[in-house]
């Protein structure tokens, strides 16, 4: 084998070595919003729905309609953020794009007892009838800290439609309203 030979065998051996490291660290490093995006699912009068943002056994935000208020609320581990204070608060509707971060104001707490979206006919509230926009949410997986948000439209005093939802799925790392992953895309040159 002459020294020639022996130098490619080295380096083809170090390549190798690296296509398998970059192979294990390469999910690790890298983190990712999930987005569940289902069929729009409408909450109207007496009805509610829980969405699970991260599809685990604790569901994360409950949604209900009575009478003439439409509720968002934090279920256990879970907050949102929004105005208000111990009694009543009323979640956000953030735009796209807005922070959603351990700086961000985190009023609706599980030990609030209302979490208001549209109270008495858009008389208290930030989500009037007609309105769209994100819920910022900061919920807990296995023990950690995750930010998400969800993606709802207020039709109107005692309806809402939900239309998606997502998260970060590093613990304790922001995520921007409306975040949604990013998808490769493919191509040919004719
Ligand atoms: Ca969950």
């Amino acid at each position: 084998m002459s020294p020639r030979d022996t130098d490619i065998r080295f380096r083809l051996q170090a390549y190798s070595a690296l296509g398998v490291a970059f192979l294990l660290t390469a999910p690790a490093a890298n983190g990712a919003v999930q987005h569940t995006d289902p069929a729009d699912i409408p909450v109207g009068p007496g009805e509610s729905f829980n969405v699970n943002l991260d599809g685990n056994a604790t569901n994360d935000v409950l949604f209900r309609v009575s009478s003439n208020n439409v509720y968002g609320s934090p279920l256990t581990g879970a907050s949102l953020t929004g105005s208000g204070g111990a009694t009543f608060c009323y979640p956000y509707q953030l735009s796209s794009g807005a922070s959603i971060s351990p700086g961000a104001t985190w009023t609706c707490t599980t030990a609030v007892t209302f979490h208001s979206l549209n109270y008495g006919s858009s008389s208290f509230g930030n989500w009037p009838s007609g309105t769209s926009g994100y819920i910022g949410v900061r919920f807990d997986i296995a023990g950690e800290t995750h930010y998400g948000w969800v993606h709802l439209q207020m039709t109107s005093n005692n309806s809402l439609v939900i239309t998606d939802w997502a998260y970060e799925d590093v613990p304790d790392t922001p995520i921007a309203a409306g975040t949604v992953p990013v998808e490769l895309m493919s191509f040919s040159i004719d």
